[in-house]
């Protein structure tokens, strides 16, 4: 059977249960599988009281759904402990909050390893191993051991971690040899690419496949959404006269409290004769059994709280904050009505918000996009408004500058960042990622694409 003709098996931490998946990434791989044909093998969730051994099938149709089961003890140390304890505040540039607990490093491997087995069992001739993101790091080095020579990808959805970074981890040293055993290492940008080379370049020509597939979103389907919703019609009363959003899990490299801290400039310098703007941050809990994760909620909320206790008048509340998550439509809509929207991660993979925001807009009275320069979507869409997330007068200069655009320049900005959404979206990186997998030759050059100069206005 020729290496391109094979079935496609998708490896991801977590697995969609659902008949009809939601959500971008999950539905390009579900489509990517439907056409090809194959198996997608996820953690069945959180620890189990009686694990079952091997793979448990739980779909099966187009193509099969596969679910391991993850002890307490997987749990604790593979999942809590070294890949959301160790590996995402490292990749996250947050080496202060890496908690390395006896026996995490074991538990990493020791999943893995089981993992590659049950991969290695099932996996024939010619089929195509696509691996998800940093839980799964040492995977293909763990089936090269047991002889399997099909031709495995990974794709890092975070950032890859710079070179003085790395050599906090536990067992440093494994990490270009965990690299080295794919065919193609993806990562979102060409920044993560260069961070790999310079890592590479300690072990000369030891690795060199690094490759940037920078992640889309289905922008049709996202406008669609926006569209179809009425959510965003009728909060102008409740809200204030303008309109700021932000949409983060509720994470430390989100810098949400940065971000309220550039908001807060933004109210320092305002006038009473500027519109009043209220900021309406979702942000839905995520992982919070992991310590450092516990006071990240107490931290926000305070300073929400000393922000509206200054700023608030009684027909205005500046920052609106809501902890509980939002379905996608009604999410959609209130995107849509917008007028900024305020992505400023202090470290990001890419981020889909962004190219959410600018899917959801109208193009005839489109909002403005704020972007951190640390996110991974800055590479590709320059013409935002591109801040420094530390920098708290930067920002709140950034949103002054935002709300008060002319209409001009909010349409040049939002054309030329809409072109880029479009072009580059999840069916391209989908294929992208897939062609390169097959050993295809692939056409590469996001900047290219995207690179709009706002010389016209
Ligand atoms: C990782 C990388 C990379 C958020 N709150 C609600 C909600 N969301 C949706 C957003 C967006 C998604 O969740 C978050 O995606 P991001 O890309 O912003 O961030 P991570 O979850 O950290 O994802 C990241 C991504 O992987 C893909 O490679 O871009 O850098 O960290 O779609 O809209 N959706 C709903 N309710 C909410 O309350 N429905």
């Amino acid at each position: 059977m020729s290496q391109k003709g094979g079935r496609l098996i998708v490896i991801s931490n977590r697995i969609p249960t659902d008949e009809t998946p939601s959500g971008g990434l999950v539905v390009a791989l579900h489509e990517a599988l439907t056409e090809r044909g194959g198996i997608w093998i996820g953690s069945s969730g959180g620890p189990q009281e009686a694990p079952r051994e091997g793979l448990t099938q739980i779909a099966s149709g187009a193509y099969s759904r596969y679910a391991f089961d993850l002890s307490h003890a997987d749990y604790e140390q593979y999942y809590l402990g070294y890949a959301n304890s160790v590996l995402w505040p490292l990749f996250h540039r947050r080496a202060d909050l890496i908690n390395v607990q006896p026996g995490m490093v074991e538990g990493y491997m020791a999943v893995n390893e089981r993992l590659a087995k049950m991969v290695a069992e099932i996996a024939q001739p010619g089929d195509l191993i696509w691996v998800h993101d940093y839980h799964f790091l040492p995977l293909a080095a763990a089936l090269r051991a047991l002889g399997v020579d099909n031709r495995v990808g990974f794709f890092l959805h975070i950032p890859f971690p710079t070179a003085s970074d790395v050599p906090a981890l536990p067992q440093a040293d494994d990490m270009l040899d965990w690299v080295a055993a794919y065919d193609v290492f993806g990562m979102q940008t060409e920044t993560d690419v260069q961070r790999l080379d310079a890592l590479a370049a300690r072990v000369e020509g030891k690795v060199n496949n690094g490759r940037a597939f920078p992640i889309g979103i289905d922008p049709v389907g996202y406008r669609d959404a926006a569209i179809a919703s009425a959510a965003g019609d009728n909060m102008a009363l409740s809200l204030g006269q303008k309109l700021i959003i932000g949409v983060d899990r509720l994470d430390y490299s989100k810098g949400l409290v940065h971000r309220f801290e550039g908001f807060g400039a933004y109210l320092a310098q305002r006038q009473d004769s500027d519109p009043k703007a209220t900021l309406l941050q979702i942000a839905p809990p995520s992982r919070e059994n992991v310590d450092a994760y516990q006071d990240i909620r107490a931290h926000l909320e305070s300073t929400a709280g000393a922000l509206n206790g200054e700023y608030a008048e009684l027909d205005w509340t500046p920052i609106r904050y809501i902890r509980r998550n939002v379905a996608r439509e009604r999410l959609a809509g209130v995107m849509r009505r917008a007028d900024v929207g305020l992505v400023t991660p202090l470290a990001d993979g890419m981020n889909l918000v962004a190219k959410e925001f600018v899917a959801a807009q109208d193009p005839d009275d489109p909002g403005v996009l704020i972007l951190s320069s640390f996110a991974g979507a800055a590479e590709q869409m320059q013409d935002a408004l591109i801040v420094n997330p530390y920098d708290a007068t930067e920002m709140g200069d950034a949103i002054q500058k935002a709300l008060s655009m002319s209409l001009d320049e909010r349409k040049a900005r939002h054309a030329a960042l809409l072109d880029g959404v479009q072009t580059q979206d999840i069916h391209w990186w989908t294929q992208s990622c897939l062609d390169a997998l097959a050993g295809e030759r692939v056409w590469l050059r996001p900047l290219a694409t995207w690179a709009r100069t706002l010389s016209a206005l």
